[in-house]
């Protein structure tokens, strides 16, 4: 297939970026990279080929981790007011190339434009946030138990971080890794999902721009493609310290287990299963709002996709009825089109999924409210365009307990107190979002409690998906217990260390101990 297939449309994005393709559809993005196997960028939009990219072979990736570990220590050197300068830098060449880099996303990997824009802004946001912390790097004093003596403790960069980040944010999640991991002194070697190389190109040509402006090594930011394998490679490598990866609980579980291996560190940001608890005292208005976006957002392909609402007996016909009512309005189709709601699935295989668990749901002994279906004809060519659909399920059916990458919201029922849904939500093993939509203080106040939401994320009146990046991200139980973006996630890509220091011409010991020469 050649690049040919691209409309003009797509083809300046490309070009506005920096990815340009050369003649049988090869990105020269990959130029660095020689003799890996080839990877394709499948547009789920059109199902056009965008390009292809060579994913890293293991000569390559040595040459990544020595460019790396090289960049490392110029970088280290370099202050962190100074680091956040440079990536107050980036946040402007993103302000500039937002529209492309934001088409690029919807066109690559399918989520609707609006919400690719929406990506490239929280890489904006945690640019302007970690330009504030490059200043803020704290670390606490502390009173020493012996006279004239100080100690304090400061922090100092790890190294090499690696980060492996999803298809479904295929900027974004990268960003917030970056952006801290650079003001703190770390240089970073990213591996984006296999689904989607051509966003990882587009934002390594950004990133390297601004570093050869100021006369920087490229290495401080390198790319390399390919699958698990190459994830593998960087999980077993005590090269880098700290590995953040983003991606299923299966994915999760054997970073987990050969980071743990080398005594490295990991970050994880896996699967979430996440529910919004609606009580009678609920605006069922704004309930309706926020689960579907929750639900449909992304094809139901964020972590924080709402999968599960809890609806209090009382009002249950209610909100069922409003929302077979809002997925009557929902549109479907191509995602650079601002008047459709919901774009295609990412590939075959999640249409697959998707199919497998409405059966599922049937089996189970669920009924389907709001028909699902594979849609096809000319709009839907790439064959990855799905409906939205609504179950009625049980809380203890199998595949409730299962992330489905895809929008299937089931609606559950519960009764009596609000701990009744809050044991419902919390049965489950993933712990990432959860919300509760209620006007009663103490219901919301109960939510929140320590008995409460066991979830990274829990909130009130907003929907389970769409967290702003000023606060810690990440979640409990199987999603990983990793925290990325705002508060103080940024401490995990630092290193602590606690000093010391004797300005008497006297050596007394802690704890008193006497040791006379
Ligand atoms: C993810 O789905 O991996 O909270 C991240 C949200 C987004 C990030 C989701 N800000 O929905």
């Amino acid at each position: 297939m050649q690049v040919q297939t691209i409309n003009v449309e797509i083809k300046k994005t490309l070009e506005i970026l920096g990815v340009n393709l050369i003649n049988d559809g090869t990105s020269t993005g990959s130029e660095n990279f020689s003799n890996g196997e080839i990877i394709e960028s499948i547009s789920p939009v059109d199902g056009h080929l965008i390009a292809k990219v060579k994913s890293t072979s293991a000569a390559d990736y040595e040459q990544v981790i020595t460019t790396a570990t090289e960049a490392f220590k110029i970088w280290r050197t370099v202050p962190a007011p100074k680091r956040g300068d440079i990536v107050r830098q980036f946040g402007n060449k993103l302000r500039q190339r937002k529209e492309a880099l934001g088409k690029l996303v919807s066109y690559e990997m399918g989520k609707s434009y609006q919400e690719g824009l929406g990506e490239v802004q929280e890489m904006i946001d945690i640019c302007d946030f970690a330009v504030g912390l490059s200043r803020q790097l704290h670390g606490l004093t502390m009173h020493s138990e012996r006279p004239g003596h100080r100690m304090y403790e400061q922090y100092h960069p790890l190294g090499v971080v690696g980060v492996i980040s999803a298809f479904n944010f295929p900027v974004a999640v990268w960003a917030w890794n970056v952006a801290l991991a650079w003001v703190c002194g770390d240089v970073c070697v990213w591996k984006p999902s296999e689904k989607v190389p051509l966003c990882g190109v587009a934002c390594q040509k950004i990133a390297a721009e601004v570093f050869a402006e100021n006369n920087l090594p490229e290495g401080i930011s390198s790319l390399i493609n390919g699958d698990y394998k190459v994830g593998e490679f960087m999980s077993k490598d005590s090269r880098i310290p700290l590995i953040s990866a983003t991606g299923s609980i299966r994915m999760g579980k054997i970073v987990a287990k050969e980071v743990a291996g080398r005594l490295g560190k990991s970050l994880l940001e896996l699967g979430g299963n996440n529910a919004i608890i609606v009580t009678p005292d609920a605006d069922i208005k704004m309930t309706v709002v926020g689960a579907v976006f929750g639900a449909v957002g992304t094809a139901g392909q964020r972590c924080t996709s709402t999968r599960r609402l809890i609806i209090h007996e009382s009002i249950y016909e209610k909100v069922k009825q409003a929302l077979v009512d809002a997925y009557g309005q929902l549109r479907i189709g191509n995602p650079l089109d601002e008047n459709n709601h919901v774009g295609p699935l990412i590939d075959k295989e999640a249409v697959n999924m998707y199919k497998a668990a409405l059966n599922k749901v049937v089996e189970e002994g669920g009924s389907i409210i709001v028909q699902g279906g594979v849609l096809s004809g000319n709009d839907y060519q790439s064959g990855c365009y799905v409906k939205p659909a609504i179950a009625e399920a049980k809380p203890d059916f199998e595949i409730v307990q299962h992330e489905t990458f895809a929008p299937i919201l089931y609606l559950l029922k519960y009764s009596g107190d609000v701990e009744n849904a809050i044991a419902i939500q919390n049965n489950v093993v993933q712990g990432l979002s959860s919300a509760i939509m209620t006007n009663n203080l103490r219901e919301a106040e109960r939510f929140l409690s320590v008995a409460g939401s066991d979830c990274g994320i829990a909130n009130v009146n907003i929907g389970t998906s769409g967290a702003e990046i000023g606060g810690a991200f990440g979640g409990e139980k199987e999603t990983g217990g990793g925290r990325e973006s705002g508060s103080d996630a940024w401490k995990v890509y630092m290193r602590r260390q606690t000093n010391t220091i004797n300005y008497t011409t006297e050596l007394p010991l802690a704890q008193g101990i006497k040791f006379d020469l």
